[in-house]
């Protein structure tokens, strides 16, 4: 194996790391930095160089000292000043000063204070509460860290979507407040297409050309900017503090339907959609739609009006991937997508019973604050020590307090449960309780190692009871935390069909689970879907808005979706026999692909619904 010239920079870079934490001299510090830095820019690789016996003292910035230890690490592999300096520090301590935010003062901090020597460790110490409690640490630093290891976790540096929305609704408001000639200021790109993870944030806003400018300047000058990547007037790139890059570019309000809908993407719609308007002698571009015979260029004020110059209707961001969308929409067969409005109830609620937040009546005065007609409460069956899960005499006095409570409100409270699919498929509560029960989420939460064939046949069993109404977050995942357990989708999602048994897309933004392609596909086989939030707060039940980005990403209509049903439907639903349901389900009539043809809900796209 050749060593490279980075390999190289990068043990000295280290060096000079350890050097510093060890307390010496500034001079030899720099030294070491400055031929780190050298050797990454030099155009010729250092192994060959020594093998050509060529003097690397000739070259700047490598003294004599550097040219040793280079010859060292080339011969033998190792450095051995590096080796005890090394030996010298706490284990650990260059491994945790991997992460963003974490200097050689707080690496040498909690190695020495709390022995941690991974990132695993330092990740467990700071949901303990360990890290927060160090001397000038604190729970922010604390949480900083955090998000700086989540964001190493997700791959190339992705940002999932529940965090980088926030922060590009925090930038936008901010910016907002200090332009008040801006305007039409929306995220485009992969979070108005509502990805599950983001590679940048992009806005797009309007403002008149003189004042453009300074917009920019007003993004650059925002706090928690850490760096400016480019500053002109048309684009300002900037890298907030967490690490997440913000691409702001401005137009004029009469061209900003073709710049809304450019810098929304995707890049492979976006080719496609140029192929087509070619062939009807057009070419597209940020600025409008111009007539190749002519020269002349056409401005759209709006997405509508520029998709419609094109004979087509405006195609939702959530479908535009470059795969079936155009073909749909110009066969006037684009879906009529379910909205955040089409949901009529929430099964999934946790209160303080179990692990959640908040008390009963709290989660079920949120219920009615989001309009709905019906929800369920669900709070842990026992089996989950820590989740603090109901016993069953805890179920039957909650179950009693619900009917009772229900007196109180318009809303029709339902008596569930997320009970526990035990590790080989039975469940957590005897069947006559199960049976008390008008709604049982039955969810994985432990055993999530087994393999495929295991935990295929555990779900399947879990759905082939008669009380279960829809298996929770089937594949446990967590964002950028814990992969998804092992299974046989296909597998799952035909018995899901055969035992009436409905799927859940859980919104939690760390779960998004089902996702997006999982959810297209239970679509395709006619399998009931739920969207539910999870809820272990009363203000969480507007995380909705990820589980409905993910169902309309699956070219779901309401019809495909189990909780827009109106209550007497829903509650006619519950009450049939589960080898029944599907029946019920499949009936519901399709609501007209024709009428979507025209204004799809998301056509004037709205900061919290880009
Ligand atoms: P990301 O940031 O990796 O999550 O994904 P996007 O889709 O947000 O990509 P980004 O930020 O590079 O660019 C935003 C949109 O701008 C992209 O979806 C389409 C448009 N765009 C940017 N560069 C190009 C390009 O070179 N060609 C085309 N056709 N479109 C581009
Ligand atoms: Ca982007
Ligand atoms: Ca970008
Ligand atoms: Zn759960």
């Amino acid at each position: 194996m050749p060593v490279s010239n980075d390999e190289i920079a990068e043990l000295f870079e280290n060096m000079a790391t350890l050097l510093e934490m060890k307390g010496d001299t500034v001079f030899k510090i720099r030294a070491y930095q400055r031929a780190a830095r050298t050797i990454s820019q030099l155009s010729f690789p250092l192994e060959q160089a020594v093998q050509d016996a060529v003097d690397l003292k000739k070259i700047p910035g490598i003294g004599k000292a550097i040219s040793e230890k280079t010859q060292e690490y080339l011969q033998t592999g190792r450095v051995d000043a590096y080796d005890r300096l090394l030996a010298e520090l706490p284990d650990g301590v260059l491994t945790l000063m991997t992460i963003p935010g974490i200097g050689s003062k707080t690496a040498m901090l909690i190695t020495q204070e709390l022995g941690i020597s991974t990132i695993e460790g330092i990740e467990k110490a700071i949901h303990e509460g360990k890290v927060a409690a160090l001397p000038r640490m604190g729970p922010r630093a604390a949480d900083n860290i955090l998000r700086h290891i989540q964001s190493l976790r997700t791959k190339d540096g992705r940002t999932p979507i529940g965090h980088a929305l926030a922060v590009a609704e925090e930038t936008a408001a901010a910016l907002q407040a200090q332009c008040p000639q801006l305007s039409q200021l929306y995220p485009a790109g992969s979070l108005r297409r509502w990805e599950e993870t983001i590679g940048d944030i992009d806005l797009v806003g309007v403002a008149p050309e003189p004042q453009q400018a300074g917009v920019g300047d007003a993004l650059a000058a925002l706090p928690g900017v850490r760096e400016v990547l480019a500053h002109g007037p048309k684009k300002t790139s900037v890298i907030l503090e967490p690490g997440i890059q913000v691409d702001l570019r401005l137009g004029a309000a009469e061209s900003f339907g073709a710049m809304l809908q450019y810098f929304s993407g995707s890049q492979q719609h976006n080719l496609r959609l140029r192929d087509y308007a070619h062939r009807l002698g057009l070419s597209l571009n940020e600025y409008g739609i111009t007539d190749l015979q002519t020269g002349q260029v056409e401005q759209f004020a709006d997405e509508t009006a520029f998709y419609a110059r094109l004979g087509l209707p405006c195609i939702p961001p959530e479908l535009r991937v470059g795969m079936d969308e155009l073909a749909a929409a110009q066969a006037g067969a684009l879906p009529n997508l379910v909205t955040e409005a089409d949901l009529r109830g929430d099964l999934h609620l946790h209160s303080d019973w179990s692990d959640g937040r908040d008390p009963i009546e709290r989660m079920i005065e949120a219920a009615v604050a989001q309009g709905y007609q019906y929800m369920a409460l669900t709070d842990h069956s026992s089996g989950r020590g820590i989740a603090n899960g109901l016993s069953n005499e805890r179920l039957v006095e909650q179950i009693n307090l619900l009917r009772r409570l229900q007196e109180n409100y318009p809303i029709t409270i339902l008596c569930g449960s997320e009970v526990d699919i035990r590790a080989d498929g039975t469940l957590d509560y005897p069947d006559e309780l199960l049976a008390e029960l008008d709604v049982v989420v039955a969810s994985v939460h432990s055993a999530m190692g087994q393999d495929s064939d295991t935990m295929t046949r555990r779900i399947i069993r879990a759905m082939e009871h008669p009380a279960v109404t829809l298996i929770g977050h089937a594949s446990t995942r967590l964002l950028s935390r814990r992969q998804p357990v092992e299974f046989d989708l296909e597998a799952l999602l035909r018995a899901a069909r055969a035992t009436g048994t409905a799927m859940e897309i859980n919104s939690a933004p760390e779960r998004m689970d089902l996702k997006d392609t999982h959810a297209h596909r239970a679509r395709e086989l006619g399998v009931p879907l739920v969207i539910n939030t999870d809820s272990h707060h009363f203000t969480s039940l507007g995380q909705r808005r990820f589980g409905v980005a993910i169902a309309r990403r699956a070219w779901c209509q309401p019809r495909h979706i189990l909780n827009t049903l109106p209550r007497d439907q829903f509650l006619t639903f519950l009450r049939t026999p589960k080898p029944y349901r599907i029946e019920l389900f499949d009936a519901r009539p399709d609501a007209s692909t024709a009428t979507a043809t025209t204004a799809t809900p998301d056509s004037t796209p709205a900061p919290g619904r880009p």
